[in-house]
C-alpha cells in the first residue's frame, strides 16, 4: 500500500471517529463518503414533466365527482407532483387544478405563502381578496399576495376549474409557513370591492394619491381580455430568438412581476417560429392555453396542446417551437423573481 493511500485511510478513520464525538456536541466534520458541497452547476432533482390534457380532465372529472368541499377553508384540487421532489411541482412552486362546484364555498383563510390564479375553464365563480370581490372568468389571472385573506364562491350553474400556483415549496424551505383559517365564511365584502381594479387596472394611469391597500402588490386582478389584446398586439412585431413574444404581468406601483416571489407570463408563439435554447436557474411551469407545439427540455422532447402542462427544472436547456399553423399561447409562471432577489439569478442563451 502507498504512504498517501496509507495516510488517507488514517485520515478516513480519523474523520470517522472524531465525528462520532463531536456529535455528542452538535458539531461534525466532512466525511470521506459525504456527498459533495458544491457542484459545478445545479444539479436539480426535479424532473422536467409533461401533464396532458386527455389525462387531467379525466382525473379532475373523477375528483370533482368524488370529493366533498371540506369545511374549514379546504379546497378541493388535483396537484401536480413531481416524482424527482418529496412535495410540489418544482423546488419552489406547488401547482394544483382546483375544481369548485355550483354553489359552493371555499371558506376564508390567509397564509404565508403567494398565491395565484389562471382560470382554465368556466365562470361565475367570484373571488374576494382582502375585502375586494372579482368575478373569475376564463383567462382572468386574480392574485393572492402573502397573508391576504382570500375565499371563493361559485354562483354560476356548472363546474368550474382553474390554475392555483403557491410558492409552498420555497415557504417551507426557509420555515416560514403561517397559515389562519377565517371563523366568518366568506370574509365581508367592502364597499368598494373593485378598488385595486379601478385605481389601477387602465395599466397606463394610477392615482397620485392612493392609499395602497395592499403594500405588496395593490392591482388584485388582471382581466383577460386586457392581458391578451396586449399580447396579441406585441406579437406584430418581429419575434424574440429565444422566447417569440413573452409578457409580463406587472405590479403597476414598482413595475416589477405581480408577486414579488413568483413571476407571471403569457407567452406567444406564432407559427414556423423555432425559438433557440436557453437555460436559467429558476424553474418554470407552463400551461398551453391555446394552440400546439413542441418543446425540448434536456434530451426530452415533449408534443403539447390545449390544456398540456409542462414543468422545467432550474439550469436545462429549453426551446419551444410551434409546428401548428396556428399561433399558440401559453401561461408561463416560474420562481425568477425570488432568485433574482437573492442574487442568485443567472441565464445563459444559444445564439444562432
Ligand atoms: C389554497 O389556499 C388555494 O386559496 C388553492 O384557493 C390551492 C393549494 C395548496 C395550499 C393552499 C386557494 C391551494 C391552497
Amino acid at each position: 500500500m502507498s504512504e498517501t493511500h496509507d495516510s488517507q485511510l488514517n485520515d478516513a478513520d480519523t474523520r470517522r471517529e472524531l465525528d462520532r464525538e463531536l456529535g455528542h456536541f452538535h458539531c461534525r466534520i466532512h466525511q470521506p463518503d459525504d456527498p459533495p458541497l458544491f457542484t459545478r452547476e445545479p444539479q436539480s432533482r426535479m424532473h422536467a414533466l409533461h401533464w396532458r390534457w386527455s389525462d387531467l380532465s379525466v382525473l379532475l372529472k373523477r375528483v370533482g365527482e368524488g370529493l366533498k368541499m371540506q369545511a374549514g377553508g379546504n379546497r378541493r384540487t388535483l396537484r401536480l407532483a413531481n416524482p424527482g421532489l418529496p412535495y410540489g411541482t418544482t423546488p419552489t412552486l406547488w401547482a394544483s387544478i382546483q375544481v369548485i362546484l355550483p354553489g359552493e364555498i371555499a371558506g376564508a383563510h390567509r397564509h404565508a405563502a403567494t398565491a395565484l390564479r389562471f382560470i382554465m375553464q368556466g365562470n361565475g365563480a367570484w373571488t374576494t381578496v382582502d375585502g375586494e370581490q372579482y368575478p373569475m372568468n376564463e383567462g382572468d389571472f386574480v392574485i393572492t399576495p402573502s397573508w391576504t385573506w382570500h375565499d371563493h364562491i361559485h354562483r354560476g350553474d356548472a363546474p368550474m376549474i382553474w390554475l392555483d400556483i403557491l410558492d409552498i415549496s420555497l415557504v417551507r424551505h426557509m420555515h416560514a409557513t403561517f397559515f389562519e383559517g377565517s371563523q366568518v365564511e366568506p370574509q365581508p365584502v367592502s364597499d368598494y370591492p373593485r378598488r385595486s381594479l379601478q385605481q389601477f387596472g387602465s395599466g397606463v394611469m394610477s392615482p397620485v394619491r392612493a392609499q395602497h391597500h395592499n403594500p405588496v402588490n395593490p392591482l388584485l386582478a388582471y382581466p383577460a381580455a386586457q392581458a391578451q389584446a396586449a399580447l396579441a398586439a406585441a406579437a406584430e412585431l418581429p419575434p424574440d430568438p429565444h422566447d417569440d413574444t413573452l409578457l409580463e404581468y406587472r405590479n403597476p406601483v414598482t413595475g416589477g412581476p405581480a408577486l414579488t416571489t413568483i413571476g407571471t407570463r403569457l407567452q406567444w408563439l406564432r407559427p414556423n417560429h423555432a425559438c433557440l435554447p436557453q437555460r436559467h436557474t429558476g424553474s418554470l411551469v407552463y400551461y398551453v392555453i391555446n394552440g400546439s407545439g413542441r418543446t425540448t427540455v434536456g434530451a426530452q422532447k415533449f408534443e403539447w396542446g390545449q390544456g398540456d402542462f409542462i414543468a422545467i427544472p432550474p439550469w436545462t436547456f429549453y426551446a419551444h417551437c410551434n409546428d401548428g399553423d396556428r399561433p399558440a399561447r401559453l401561461l408561463q409562471v416560474n420562481d425568477i423573481p425570488a432568485l433574482q432577489a437573492l442574487g442568485l439569478y443567472r441565464e445563459e442563451r444559444v445564439r444562432r
